[in-house]
């Protein structure tokens, strides 16, 4: 296993090989029943021409294959090889969460929402707890849609959103005019 750093720029090194990876686990998860195991993400990379240590990819794998299993599926892939986040936008991110949370549970459902004015409910079909259920199924990219969003599954909505935003500014106003929050920035 590598130390922190050395994984830091191993996902950077990966991350710019990234349109070949997609490509090649496009191909994979075709055949393989939508996992990849240690033997083919090794295989892979090097056709992406990412050549590595066979214990690298193991302490690789083993790290990005989160629940353990020996099978790497798609959303492990993309989370493992996402390069990681500032601390500071972490920090906003956990902010804004918390503020949204109005009932303190840790979860987003739309019970924090309702008063809130965040969604325009004026010119929705159906009802306003509809809605919403709606507009929060937009940030459940990890389990099942159940419009209750997790802590870990606003984190992996704003990860991605983090990658396509350069600036830390544009990123919290993002975060603001979305969830009509203001956040407090002065970390
Ligand atoms: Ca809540
Ligand atoms: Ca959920």
């Amino acid at each position: 296993a590598g130390t922190g750093s050395s994984q830091k720029s191993w996902r950077r090194c990966v991350w710019r090989g990234t349109s070949g990876l997609k490509l090649a686990f496009r191909k994979i998860v075709k055949k393989n029943s939508y996992t990849l195991n240690s033997e083919e993400f090794e295989q892979y990379l090097k056709n992406a021409g990412l050549s590595l240590e066979t214990e690298e990819v193991a302490a690789v794998f083993k790290e990005f294959d989160r629940d353990g299993n020996g099978a790497m599926d798609v959303n492990e892939f993309f989370i493992a090889l996402r390069p990681p986040m500032s601390e500071y936008r972490k920090k906003v991110i956990m902010e804004v969460f918390q503020k949204i949370d109005k009932t303190g549970d840790g979860v987003i459902t739309i019970e924090d929402l309702k008063n809130e004015g965040i969604i325009n409910t004026t010119f929705c079909l159906g009802s306003v707890d509809e809605a919403l259920s709606s507009f929060l199924k937009v940030f459940e990219t990890l389990d099942g849609k159940d419009a209750k969003v997790t802590k870990e599954e606003f984190v992996h909505f704003y990860s991605d959103v983090s990658l396509h935003v350069e600036e830390d500014q544009a990123f919290v106003s993002i975060l603001e005019k979305v969830w009509k929050v203001k956040v407090n920035s002065t970390y």
